[in-house]
C-alpha cells in the first residue's frame, strides 16, 4: 500500500514536471505495479485529453492506477456544477418537509443514531466518455443510514409521489418559457419516485471507505443511489421534500436527459429519458506484463443486474471470456474488476476491446450501434484501446 502511494505521488509529480497539468497522460511516467510487473503503454490517448475541458476543481481518475476494488477518497473522481459549499458539521441539519406526517430537522448525530449501513457502490458521471479515458468513474464503500429508514421516520403521506433532494450548492439558471427567459437562483436538486426512494438501497452516506466524506464528496452528507449514474448522488445534501407532482428541475428534467432515436416500422421516432440507472459498460483500464505474460485488466459498471459475461477481443478476433475478480463479484453494486490473460501477444501495435453482457441479455453496444442516440450522455459504448508490445 505504501509503495502504491509512493508510486502514485511520483506519477503526479511526473505529470506536474512534464507541464501537462492534472489531466495529462505522459507515457513516460508509467508506474511500475508489482515486483517484476510493468504497465504496457496505451497508444490511443487522444490529443485533446488534458486540454482543460474540465475545470480546475474537477478530478479524473487515472484508470491505469486501479489495482483494487475501492478507489481511495483522494483519487475518487469529482465533479459538480457550482462551487463546493463548506458546511459546518456542528451547525448542519437535514430538513425534511412537504408531504410528510412529521417534518423533521435531523442533526448528523441524529442520522448516525438511525443507522450505519454499508454498501459498496461504483458509479460514473453520465458524461464519462472515451475522451476522458473513462476516468469519471470510481468505486467506494459508503456508510450511512438508509434513506428508507429516514423516510419512514418522517412518514410519507399517501399523496407523496416524488421525493426531491437538494444540495447546499446553488446558482443562477435561465429558464426559458415561450420566448421569455426567467433568471432564477436554484439549488442543485434531483428527484426519485416514491417507489425508488423507498427501495432498500439508497443511502444517506456520511462516510467513504470508512472515513468521513471529504468536501469534494459532499461533506457531511450525500445521497448514494446504488446502481444509478453519478448525478443521482446529491452531495452536500441539506433538504428533502416530498411532493405530489413530478419534479422538473434543471438537473433532473433538462440538463440530464438522453434523446434516443428508434426505428419502428421503417419510421424514425424520438424519445427523451432521464438519467437514472447505469447502462452496462466495461472498460479496459490497463495492460500489464510480467515476464513474458500479458494481462488485460478492466472494470464493469452496471445497475446491479448480475453479469452474464465480460469478454475481450484482440485485433478484431473472436470474443474470449474474461474472469471476474472475486473481491468485487459478490457486491451487487460494486464495479466488477475483470482480467484477461492475453496469451501470445506479439510485438507491434494491437487493438483490444471488451464488452459486458448482463443477465437480462443487455449487451454493451459498439460505438456504431450507439449512433442512434442523439445526445452525448450515457455513453456506454465499447472502448477499444491500442497498445504497443515491445
Ligand atoms: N450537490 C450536488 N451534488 C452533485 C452534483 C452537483 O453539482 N451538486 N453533481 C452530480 C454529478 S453530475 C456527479 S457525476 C456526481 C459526482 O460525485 P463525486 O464528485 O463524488 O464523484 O455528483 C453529483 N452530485
Ligand atoms: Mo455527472
Amino acid at each position: 500500500m505504501a509503495n502504491q502511494t509512493t508510486r502514485r505521488t511520483l506519477l503526479k509529480g511526473g505529470l506536474a514536471a512534464a507541464g501537462l497539468g492534472m489531466f495529462g497522460w505522459p507515457e513516460l511516467a508509467l508506474p511500475a505495479l508489482a515486483q517484476g510487473e510493468e504497465l504496457v503503454p496505451f497508444t490511443d490517448v487522444p490529443d485533446e485529453f488534458g486540454s482543460g475541458a474540465l475545470g480546475p476543481t474537477w478530478r479524473v481518475l487515472d484508470i491505469r492506477t486501479i489495482t483494487g476494488p475501492l478507489t481511495s477518497r483522494d483519487d475518487f473522481y469529482t465533479i459538480q456544477h457550482f462551487d463546493k459549499p463548506e458546511i459546518d458539521p456542528g451547525a448542519f441539519s437535514l430538513k425534511i418537509s412537504g408531504l410528510v406526517e412529521r417534518p423533521a430537522e435531523l442533526s448528523l448525530a441524529d442520522l448516525r443514531g438511525m443507522g450505519s449501513d454499508e454498501t459498496v457502490a461504483g458509479f460514473e458521471c453520465s458524461g464519462n466518455s472515451p475522451r476522458m479515458i473513462q476516468g469519471l468513474a470510481s468505486n467506494g464503500r459508503w456508510t450511512g443510514v438508509r434513506l428508507r429508514t429516514v423516510l419512514e421516520h418522517v412518514g410519507l403521506r399517501d399523496l407523496a409521489r416524488e421525493v426531491v433532494f437538494f444540495g447546499a450548492d446553488h446558482g443562477e439558471e435561465m429558464v426559458d418559457f415561450r420566448g421569455q427567459t426567467h433568471a432564477v437562483d436554484q439549488p442543485f436538486a434531483r428527484s426519485m419516485s416514491r417507489t425508488d426512494a423507498l427501495g432498500p438501497d439508497p443511502l444517506l452516506a456520511y462516510a467513504l471507505n470508512g472515513e468521513p466524506l471529504t468536501r469534494d464528496q459532499g461533506f457531511p452528507l450525500r445521497l448514494v443511489v446504488p446502481g444509478w449514474y453519478g448525478v443521482s448522488n446529491v452531495k452536500w445534501l441539506t433538504r428533502i421534500r416530498a411532493q405530489q407532482d413530478r419534479f422538473l428541475g434543471k438537473w433532473q428534467a433538462r440538463w440530464y436527459r438522453t434523446l434516443w432515436a428508434e426505428e419502428i416500422d421503417g419510421e424514425v421516432s424520438y424519445h427523451e429519458t432521464e438519467i437514472t440507472r447505469l447502462r452496462v459498460k466495461s472498460v479496459i483500464a490497463r495492460v500489464t506484463r510480467a515476464g513474458g505474460r500479458h494481462t488485460v485488466h478492466g472494470f464493469v459498471l452496471h445497475d446491479g443486474t448480475p453479469l452474464q459475461s465480460v469478454e475481450v477481443s484482440v485485433d478484431g478476433g473472436a470474443w474470449q471470456p474474461a474472469a471476474l475478480d472475486a473481491a468485487t463479484a459478490s457486491d451487487t453494486y460494486s464495479w466488477k474488476l475483470f482480467r484477461y490473460d492475453w496469451d501470445g501477444a506479439t510485438p507491434g501495435e494491437h487493438t483490444l476491446v471488451s464488452r459486458a453482457t448482463d443477465a437480462e441479455g443487455r449487451v454493451q453496444p459498439t460505438a456504431e450501434e450507439l449512433e442512434y442516440k442523439q445526445t452525448g450522455l450515457e455513453n456506454h459504448q465499447q472502448f477499444p484501446r491500442t497498445v504497443s508490445i515491445a
